[in-house]
């Protein structure tokens, strides 16, 4: 079993994995920790991760980034909407209503769903992980924002089982870091000792979210969350970018807008100015040579200058500090503000959140890798594989969740709020209801202002199979709903509860529907078991009761159809061939390749005076044709061809290597003979 926790950040993403020694970041092929969240489709094959970033320039209308935020959404989506005329690739509305991306592959026009790309993403970080740990990888622990919706986190649930991964759970960034945080402290308060409160503050490249947790020994518990899901470092390039426009604009009459390719390097020149500037004060300057019309193009800019154009956005990271500090009652008494995420290394920002609590940041948390290694450490606490100190972790609810239901009673529409905000999660509630016939439940957010984006709809579930009681009075049916450990909600089953004959009578509710509290954060195999019966408590005698499963239909927003979630599986699998066809054909044509430079050397080298000059020449005319080949008739073929080609090269030199050998091998026989006598 594997141990691996993946952060997949808007930007970057980072894989931790546990091995005896501890938990461990590890690096791609490139020896980067760090693999850009990129794709980029062409002709032959996909690239992912650092080779697609290197894609941007040359092929820029196939390779996507920024996409992380598309889950979940409607192609008409505000936010969508925004970002649209941003993207130097085409977004395409599926005939779901959900939002799709259209590029060229293998020389079509296809349009891949944001499940799809983002498994693509994810094949990639799983093959790293393989790759590192020399052995298959299916389980994992994967990040999101905390303020990520159900539609999202079972958008993003369905990319994992697209990409071969099983998910064994989808944790907030920030209870990820509080995680890494607490799980090594030796120093925690006792279970029955007042808990060490500490706030995380995560500001990536598109988010900013910040947590207020409480530490026990062995347990952590969420407070409260609060988030500015659209306040990122993004923000900041684009404040950049838009600068550099203008300022290009009056100064060269260069319209930079228009040019895709542009405003691509710039945002790439403006991002890497605005980390300079969080280390320096002075005047900085950028430079782009050949920017556009074959002009080069200079700008500078100081820290000053940068924060008073940023100034709007800066503004925006008091609110969520505000809001959890409001949510959770705790002001005093915060131990420490632990910070991470790329963005908190503006000295603005850190300045701001320090000022905000009245004390220095900590930044005792690698501030990249934190996520991922939280990730890594709640995989390992699920894996029996692996054997960790216990750390019970109690996340909390985002947003409120009501059921609403047709009710002939309360004015036709019958309706009740089963988690609040920061509820604790996961939670499994049963929810009693009388009723005569099937029934329907509509899940939604209870407010809409509080939400990221504007659908409060959750989804849509139909208890089935209910009957009266035989007398013909309603019968109870016990919903049992539930927040799972991924953060999504569910009326997870449901059962009709029938007096066993003679045995008394029912209470009378005055309430179509009781909540009931399980009393504790369901652990993940809870099974619906019966407990009390609710409406037969008190000094009466213990009514005998018969339970029924009842199905339920679940219709759940912005979801993929299981059957096509499958043709998905089966297409990435396609695809993953694809590319390693390629990659293989590839591999051939440049064993030729190195085979001719190879020989080439040799000749001119150590084989000259093994070589008739006859032979040389021979073989001198034979690279040079297999060269030319190579450029133009020999630039795009099967692999067979390059195989063939290298064997026919490699019969063709073998008399020069096999006198090379017999000559080289002559002296050290007799060496070897002389060492024995
Ligand atoms: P998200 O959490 O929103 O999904 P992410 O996890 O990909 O995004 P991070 O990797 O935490 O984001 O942070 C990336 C952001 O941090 C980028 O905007 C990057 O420019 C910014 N950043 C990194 N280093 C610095 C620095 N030294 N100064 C300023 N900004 C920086
Ligand atoms: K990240
Ligand atoms: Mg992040």
């Amino acid at each position: 079993m594997s141990v691996v926790g993946i952060d997949v950040g808007f930007q970057n993403c980072y894989i931790a994995v546990a091995r005896s020694g501890g938990i461990e970041t590890i690096a791609n092929e490139y020896s980067d920790r760090c693999t850009p969240a990129w794709v980029s489709l062409a002709s032959k094959n996909r690239t992912i991760g650092n080779a697609a970033k290197g894609q941007i320039i040359t092929n820029f209308k196939n390779t996507v980034h920024g996409f992380k935020k598309f889950h979940g959404r409607a192609f008409d989506d505000p936010y969508v909407q925004g970002e649209k005329p941003k993207l130097p690739y085409s977004l395409h509305k599926l005939a779901s209503g959900n939002t799709g991306i259209k590029v060229r592959y293998l020389d079509e026009d296809k349009v891949f769903t944001i499940e799809q790309v983002t498994a693509m993403l994810l094949t990639k970080l799983k093959e790293t992980s393989e790759s590192s740990l020399k052995k298959p990888v299916v389980d994992c622990v994967i990040s999101v924002p905390s303020f990520f919706t159900d539609a999202e986190r079972r958008s993003v649930m369905d990319s994992t089982q697209i990409a071969g991964l099983n998910c064994l759970r989808l944790i907030n960034d920030t209870t990820a870091v509080a995680l890494a945080y607490g799980i090594y402290k030796q120093d925690l308060p006792t279970p029955d000792e007042k808990p060490r409160n500490v706030v995380f503050v995560d500001l990536g490249h598109s988010s900013f979210q910040v947590s207020i947790s409480a530490f026990n020994k062995g347990k952590l518990k969420v407070l409260a969350t609060a988030f500015d899901p659209y306040l990122g470092g993004r923000n900041f390039d684009e404040v950049l970018v838009e600068h550099f426009c203008e300022e290009f604009k009056a100064r060269y009459k260069l319209n930079v807008r228009e040019n895709p390719r542009a405003i691509l390097r710039l945002s790439q020149e403006c991002e890497k100015l605005k980390k300079l500037m969080s280390a320096n004060c002075s005047d900085l300057p950028i430079n782009i040579e050949c920017f556009m019309n074959d002009i080069d193009v200079t700008g500078k800019m100081n820290r000053v200058q940068f924060e008073e154009l940023c100034a709007p956005f800066l503004m925006r990271v008091e609110a969520p500090l505000k809001a959890v500090i409001e949510q959770s009652s705790i002001r005093d008494e915060i131990y420490a503000v632990e910070v991470v995420g790329g963005a908190t290394r503006i000295p603005s920002i850190k300045e701001r959140i320090s000022k905000f609590f009245g004390k220095d940041v900590s930044t005792t948390l690698n501030a990249d890798e934190a996520v991922a290694r939280g990730c890594a450490l709640q995989c390992a606490i699920l894996s029996p594989a692996f054997k960790v100190r216990e750390f019970s972790i109690t996340d909390v609810v985002p947003f409120p969740i009501t059921l609403r239901w047709k009710s002939p009673t309360e004015d036709g529409v019958g309706e009740c709020e089963v988690y609040s905000k920061n509820h604790a999660a996961p939670f499994s509630k049963v929810i009693t209801f009388h009723k005569d016939e099937p029934f329907d439940l509509e899940a939604l957010y209870s407010l809409p202002q509080e939400l990221p984006y504007p659908d409060i709809r959750i989804g849509h579930f139909s208890v089935q199979n209910v009957v009266p009681q035989p007398d013909g009075n309603s019968s109870k049916v016990k919903v049992k709903v539930r927040i799972n450990v991924h953060g999504i909600f569910s009326v997870s089953s449901a059962s009709l509860i029938e007096k066993q004959k003679g045995e008394g009578e029912d209470v009378q509710m005055d309430m179509e529907a009781t909540v009931q509290n399980e009393g504790r954060p369901e652990d993940q195999n809870g099974v619906p078991g019966e407990k009390q019966d609710p409406a037969s408590g008190g000094s009466k005698p213990k009514v005998k009761v018969k339970s029924t499963d009842l199905p339920i239909l679940a219709n759940t927003i912005r979801q993929l159809d299981r059957g096509v979630l499958n043709d998905f599986v089966e297409y990435e699998g396609q695809m993953i061939v694809q590319d390693k066809l390629e990659k293989e054909r590839n591999d051939a044509k440049n064993a030729v390749e190195e085979y001719v430079y190879d020989l080439r050397d040799k000749l001119c080298g150590i084989y000259e005076k093994y070589t008739t000059e006859e032979d040389s020449n021979r073989l001198t005319l034979m690279l040079e044709d297999t060269e030319n080949w190579l450029y133009e008739e020999g630039e795009d073929q099967d692999k067979q061809v390059y195989v063939d080609k290298l064997e026919d090269l490699k019969r063709f030199a073998q008399p020069v290597h096999d006198r090379h050998r017999e000559q080289e091998d002559r002296p050290r026989a007799f060496e070897e003979m002389g060492k024995k006598i």
